[in-house]
């Protein structure tokens, strides 16, 4: 009779349980024992054949077995959560101990270094820094400084040209003319950032970075400029012995004009193939601001004087560390960069 067939002891199904060790495994018996098709389960449908006093005997053997089972398999699904778990803390573990791992130090490009440590060289003095678009019309980038169309200094620019008549800006003299539409004299500003030329060799980039100065004021002079160049430039190269030299120069929008030279910083004025043997690095353009700039600013030229100076900050850069090709800049070779760290 299959009612009758015997089941295992509980103590059979108690060792079968104690032997798995994964909560699929035990399901598993489970579903063998206790699921719909499972012995327990299938013995219980067995009982409807009996006779009512050995059903209700054999019943509640049943179910005081199945009783047993339930309370078996509860008890072995808490240690095995328990030793995951255990299992889990032991292999996620962290050793405080352990030394941290350091943070990849950044550095700045030693450009923006030398456009920093200038920034701040006149912003103590009392300029105001600006900057301004590096897609300029025709008009700041050339008119308003006395460069009209036809003439040789748009040539000598190099000028990159959009379809629609804009340029990419030659210098940053457009910053200081749209300052001076905004601002009266007396002022003091500096215009730094990015230009573009149509120029590439061993010395010349298509983008490099400009700093250009202007000063307004009443009484202001060509020797008010050579002394704040002067300080300027021996305070950058770190010596207050440093040889400054004015020598007679042309741009559209100075008159007076000049280009400053230091004494060669590389072989201390001995001659050098930095300096090509004059003793002499040329480092900045100036001079007193073109009467016809002054008047397309509408500038009250009965009241005001104004320099203005312009400089690469490429070259000075190299002049400072000594750097011998121009190209090193833009190649961001880490070796390189790391130096300036
Ligand atoms: C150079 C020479 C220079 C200026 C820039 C300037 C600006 C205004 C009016 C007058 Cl709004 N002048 N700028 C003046 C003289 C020289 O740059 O060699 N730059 C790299």
């Amino acid at each position: 009779m299959e009612n009758a067939a015997p089941l295992a002891s509980v103590a059979e199904v108690a060792e079968a349980i104690a032997r798995v060790d994964t909560i699929v495994d035990l399901e598993q018996l489970r579903v063998q024992w206790l699921g719909k098709k499972g012995h327990l389960t299938r013995a219980m449908q067995g009982l409807a054949g009996l006779d009512p006093e050995q059903r209700r005997a054999r019943g509640a053997e049943l179910n005081q077995q199945k009783n047993a089972i339930q309370d078996l398999l509860e008890q072995r699904r808490a240690e095995i959560d328990q030793q995951v778990l255990e299992r889990r803390l032991a292999s996620e573990s962290i050793d405080v101990t352990l030394p941290g791992r350091n943070a990849v130090q950044g550095a700045l490009h030693p450009v923006r270094q030398t456009l920093d440590w200038i920034e701040d060289y006149f912003a103590r003095l009392g300029f105001d820094v600006a900057d301004g678009p590096e897609l300029e019309d025709d008009f700041h980038n050339f008119t308003a400084l006395n460069i009209p169309e036809d003439h040789p200094a748009r040539a000598m620019h190099d000028t990159f040209y959009l379809e629609d008549g804009r340029v990419l800006r030659t210098h940053t003299s457009p910053v200081q003319v749209r300052y001076l539409a905004e601002h009266q004299a007396p002022l003091r500003m500096i215009a730094t950032g990015r230009v573009y030329r149509r120029d590439s060799d061993l010395t010349h980039t298509p983008m490099f970075h400009q700093v250009e100065g202007l000063y307004l004021d009443e009484g202001a002079s060509f020797a008010d400029l050579r002394g704040l160049l002067a300080d300027f430039l021996q305070e950058f190269f770190g010596s207050s012995s440093l040889p400054v030299r004015f020598r007679p120069s042309y741009f559209p929008f100075t008159e007076p004009s000049a280009e400053v030279d230091v004494g060669c910083v590389i072989c201390n004025g001995e001659g050098c193939r930095v300096c090509k043997n004059t003793g002499w690095l040329e480092v900045l353009g100036c001079g007193m601001v073109h009467p016809a700039v002054l008047e397309m600013a509408k500038v009250d030229q009965e009241q005001f004087t104004g320099f203005a100076f312009g400089l690469g900050v490429e070259r000075l850069t190299m002049l400072r560390y000594g750097i011998h090709d121009l190209r090193l800049f833009f190649e961001n070779d880490l070796r390189f960069l790391r130096q300036f760290a």
